[in-house]
């Protein structure tokens, strides 16, 4: 990711053709003040899981953004006892919708109404016309009366109330506090290359949002690829998108966890990650050479600091082009040494690759790709042409017939020569350097030179006639244009179809292509894959990073509610540049990052060009505070992987914010700056410079320090915590049994470890938990899911299903709150141990405890 532009302050212009809208264009926050007629009820229609009715434009059109559409069809289905599914569209059709074949949506219709859990009603007024509520009991959860509906060609407005200071998560991407402010927020959905601005739009588009009302959360999603505002202002949620219809489901929850669940079915689960993928990443952009990254390899070894991945940027690439190696610096020869001698040591090896193809008919890719008529084109027909690293370039259509087939063709003939692990599938937004096209009908061999140097051409006027570049009503992005820094959105796909409505699935579509051209280049391998650009239901197929951000504090603390975020988007493999991207960072900044990345779901360490080194490994005490924060990691990867196939099987995120698990608790509201990993785990970073403690919230529940077990009884409140620099702070709930196994420099040794469980007992000595394992790299892998359960002085370790047979034994059972253990018993027969005790907490040595059958374990004292 590496597009540095240089439209920094470009302030948005409220572009309207209205005249009469210029009180609105004024306050970009202000719904239109034009009288829109809104729409009445007509014929009613029942179905088997619920009903559809006619909309009548109420009276003359206001034509606000676009032209009025007279004829609507409102459909409402009870799909699942939780998912109620809203649907006004144009009577003809005619508007455009994510196909199907495209994003699959589940296709349940098992509940109907009577079963249900949200309700519906509509009611019309004269001044608003046609309003829908959507209740859940007596609670209105969405609720459009009193605003019309404006339902337009070109633009669709849908209004809904908020109570005061509603509490809202999610709709993205956008960097951003975790809380939503609804008292001024704009989030702009329209996928961009994005190195920058808080609060603005980014990589990828995700409507779903997840509001708490009390300790209830429920959520709703709008289905729909069009560029969209979604203004959150005068305690109302208003949608203004681009075209396509107004497609809703609602989710009744009632914990966020069952929200993100319920959506995740509607979308898609998360991807099975495969189990080295838990581990750290290294990256940077500007390793010189082949030796230079074995020397970082070493460096890492040296330093005993796990390093699971090892990356690179375009630096390996031919003049930027993609499956090619820079002959000089990265000979395919050495690439093949590095990637055996990886592998030996159980480690991996992931390249980027761009889905852009260098224009040149000499390039054996853009050749066979040609023929096969895959690329995107201009409205006459012609290759559309963009630029991008390699110089002039095209871009894959993935709505082309023969696309995929073509696509996984060359992945599996850069994979015989290299069989890395994994691919960095980058700047599919699509980004390019060109402002618009850079010209159709390009010779095919003309190449500007590489590298590319020359910064964008400033903003150029567009036709402002042609609604496709400039719509009536303009989204609030960060750019000037919707074709800025990508494709032109008059570009056309195979099925004819204009770029404008289909630009935020380019970076879905690609992901979905390469994810199937891996699983079926390797059929029983898991693929892992990570993409900037995401839309709804990525997850299935891609993780994520935050993207290009900065060395700096304020990035690193952002960096937690962005992955809060993407854990409500079904894409719970998530992290940011550990140490920053763009600017050089600091010692203390790295150290810091290390101890927060350590517990990001997807661990990376990646740098800039010309940026100063920021391996792990540089400074001691970043090398200390990483080989304790990732030791900790290691040794809790199976509790982190048990909590992964929650999300691969129930989409619940692994990064969870404290109001996840604490939703009665109000003040954990807005907390965004210490997280939980799991259900059990809480970190409570440092995230300021020069601080050497931290006030962290602890709500009611025991609380055990990870490293002498100390107690702290939440209290709903702040305790100052001390946090030397090399020290993170990591808590354990009460209440909890977390699963582990001593570690090692790599997860596939860590794999050999001997198991321990922490025993974190709550206030009346219970705890719980579970185990989920398999082999971690295979699709059709026996599993084993265990039931942990410890109860009056008893632990119990019941087989719940599978097969797979676990190899290292227990060893070791951390009893936290329990003391004075002193003799032990496996299945009533005495056992010989060691016992510690240590500020409360028995800690049991000495076991060897077979997993792969039930057990039950009693302390005595
Ligand atoms: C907020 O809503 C009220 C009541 O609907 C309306 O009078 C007012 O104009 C709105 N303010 C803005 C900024 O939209
Ligand atoms: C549709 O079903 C509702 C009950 O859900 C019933 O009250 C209504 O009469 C039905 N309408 C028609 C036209 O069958
Ligand atoms: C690796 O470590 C050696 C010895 O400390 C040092 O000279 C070298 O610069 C390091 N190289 C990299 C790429 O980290
Ligand atoms: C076009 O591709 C051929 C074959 O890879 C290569 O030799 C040539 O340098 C490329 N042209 C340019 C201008 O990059
Ligand atoms: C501007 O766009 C309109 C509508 O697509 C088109 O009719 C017109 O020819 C365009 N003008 C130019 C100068 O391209
Ligand atoms: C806890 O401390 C944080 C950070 O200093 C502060 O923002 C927050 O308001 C405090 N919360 C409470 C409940 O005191
Ligand atoms: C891409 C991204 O997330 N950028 C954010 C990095 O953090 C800064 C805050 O310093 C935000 O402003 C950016 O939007």
């Amino acid at each position: 990711m590496l597009f540095k532009c240089n439209i920094v302050a470009l302030f948005y212009l409220s572009v309207s053709t209205v005249s009469a809208n210029t009180a609105a264009a004024a306050d970009p926050v202000a719904p239109p003040s034009i009288f829109c007629p809104g729409y009445r009820v007509g014929y009613i229609q029942n179905t088997t899981d619920g009903f559809t009715a006619s909309l009548k434009l109420a009276g003359p059109p206001c034509n606000l953004y676009g032209t009025d559409i007279a004829d609507l069809t409102l459909s409402v289905s009870f799909d699942t006892d939780d998912r109620l599914h809203v649907h006004v569209q144009d009577a003809a059709g005619k508007q455009y919708q994510i196909p199907s074949t495209v994003l699959p949506l589940d296709p349940s219709h098992k509940a109907g109404k009577a079963r249900s859990s949200l309700q519906f009603d509509y009611s019309q007024d004269k001044a608003s016309g046609f309003g829908f509520r959507v209740r859940r009991g007596s609670d209105i959860i969405f609720d459009t009366t009193g605003h019309p509906l404006v339902f337009e060609d070109q633009y669709i407005e849908i209004t809904s109330k908020l109570p005061a200071d509603a509490n809202i998560y999610g709709i993205g991407e956008a960097p951003d506090f975790f809380r939503r402010d609804t008292t001024n927020t704009i989030k702009t959905l329209w996928n961009r290359e994005a190195a920058g601005e808080f609060g603005k739009n980014s990589y990828g588009s995700h409507t779903v949002y997840l509001e708490l009302r009390g300790d209830s959360f429920h959520g709703a999603y709008l289905h729909n690829s069009h560029g969209m505002d979604i203004v959150l202002a005068n305690n109302t949620i208003q949608y203004r998108i681009l075209g396509g219809t107004a497609d809703f489901y609602f989710f009744n929850g009632p914990s966020a966890l069952d929200v993100i669940s319920q959506y995740t079915e509607l979308v898609g689960r998360p991807y099975r990650v495969p189990y080295w993928a838990l581990g750290l990443h290294n990256c940077r952009y500007g390793y010189t050479s082949v030796y230079e990254v074995n020397d970082v390899i070493a460096n890492y070894s040296k330093a005993n600091i796990p390093l699971e991945a090892v990356w690179s940027d375009v630096d390996y690439m031919d003049t930027g082009r993609g499956f090619t190696f820079d002959p000089i610096n990265y000979p395919l020869s050495e690439m093949q040494k590095q990637l055996e001698a990886l592998h030996a040591s159980n480690q991996r090896r992931v390249l980027i690759v761009h889905p852009a193809i260098q224009h040149n008919v000499s390039y054996d890719p853009y050749a066979r790709g040609a023929a096969n008529n895959v690329f995107v084109k201009n409205p006459d027909g012609s290759e559309y042409i963009t630029q991008v690293w390699p110089g002039y370039s095209v871009l894959p259509d993935w709505f082309g017939a023969n696309t995929d087939k073509w696509w996984s063709g060359e992945l599996a003939r850069f994979l015989d020569e290299l069989s890395v692990d994994g691919f960095w599938i980058d700047m599919n937004e699509p980004s390019t350097f060109c402002v618009g096209s850079c010209g159709s009908g390009r010779p095919a061999d003309e190449v500007p030179p590489y590298p590319w140097t020359v910064d964008p051409p400033p903003h150029r006027p567009v036709n402002v006639s042609n609604y496709l570049l400039a719509p009536p009503y303009s989204i609030h992005q960060a750019l000037v244009e919707l074709s800025d820094s990508t494709i032109e959105t008059t570009a056309v796909n195979a099925q004819g179809i204009a770029e404008f409505y289909t630009h935020n699935l380019y970076g879905y579509m690609h992901s979905k292509s390469t994810y199937n051209s891996l699983s079926e280049y390797r059929p029983n391998t898991r693929p892992f894959l990570l993409s900037p650009t995401t839309f709804a239901g990525s997850g299935k197929y891609v993780s994520h990073w935050v993207g290009d951000n900065h060395s700096n504090f304020f990035d690193l603390r952002v960096s937690i509610s962005s992955m809060l975020d993407f854990g409500i988007f079904g894409i719970p493999m998530m992290g940011a540049d550990i140490c920053g991207f763009e600017d050089d960072t600091t010692e203390e900044l790295c150290a810091r990052w290390a101890e927060v990345g350590a517990f990001y779901p997807f661990a990376r360490d990646h740098n800039m060009y010309g940026a100063i080194p920021q391996e792990l490994y540089r400074w001691p005490t970043v090398a200390e505070a990483s080989r304790r924060a990732l030791g900790i990691r290691y040794s809790l990867l199976p509790y982190i992987y048990t909590h992964l196939q929650y999300s691969v099987e129930k989409g619940w995120p692994l990064a969870r914010a404290l109001v996840f698990e604490f939703s009665h608790v109000a003040a954990t509201a807005g907390i965004d700056t210490q997280f939980l990993v799991g259900d059990a785990l809480l970190i409570s970073p440092v995230l300021t410079e020069g601080e050497t403690s931290v006030d962290a919230f602890f709500p009611s529940s025991i609380w055990y320090d990870w490293y002498d077990y100390s107690v702290i009884t939440g209290a709903n409140a702040n305790v100052t915590l001390d946090a030397p620099l090399e020290h993170v702070n990591v808590h354990v709930r009460g209440g909890r049994i977390l699963p582990g196994q001593n570690p090692a420099l790599t997860t596939t040794e860590s794999r050999k470890g001997d198991f321990f469980l922490i025993v974190a007992a709550n206030e009346n000595n219970h705890a719980s938990g579970s185990l989920y394992y398999d082999d971690g790299e295979t699709f059709d892998t026996p599993h084993r899911w265990i039931d942990l359960d410890y109860s009056d002085n008893v632990l119990t370790i019941k087989q719940v299903e599978g097969s797979y047979t676990i190899a290292p034994c227990l060893s070791k059972i951390s009893l936290l709150g329990v003391r004075d253990v002193q003799t032990v018993m496996v299945n009533d027969v005495h056992v010989a141990v060691t016992v510690d005790h240590a500020n409360g907490a028995s800690i049991v040595e000495g076991l060897c405890i077979d997993l792969n059958a039930d057990a039950v374990i009693s302390f005595d004292f």
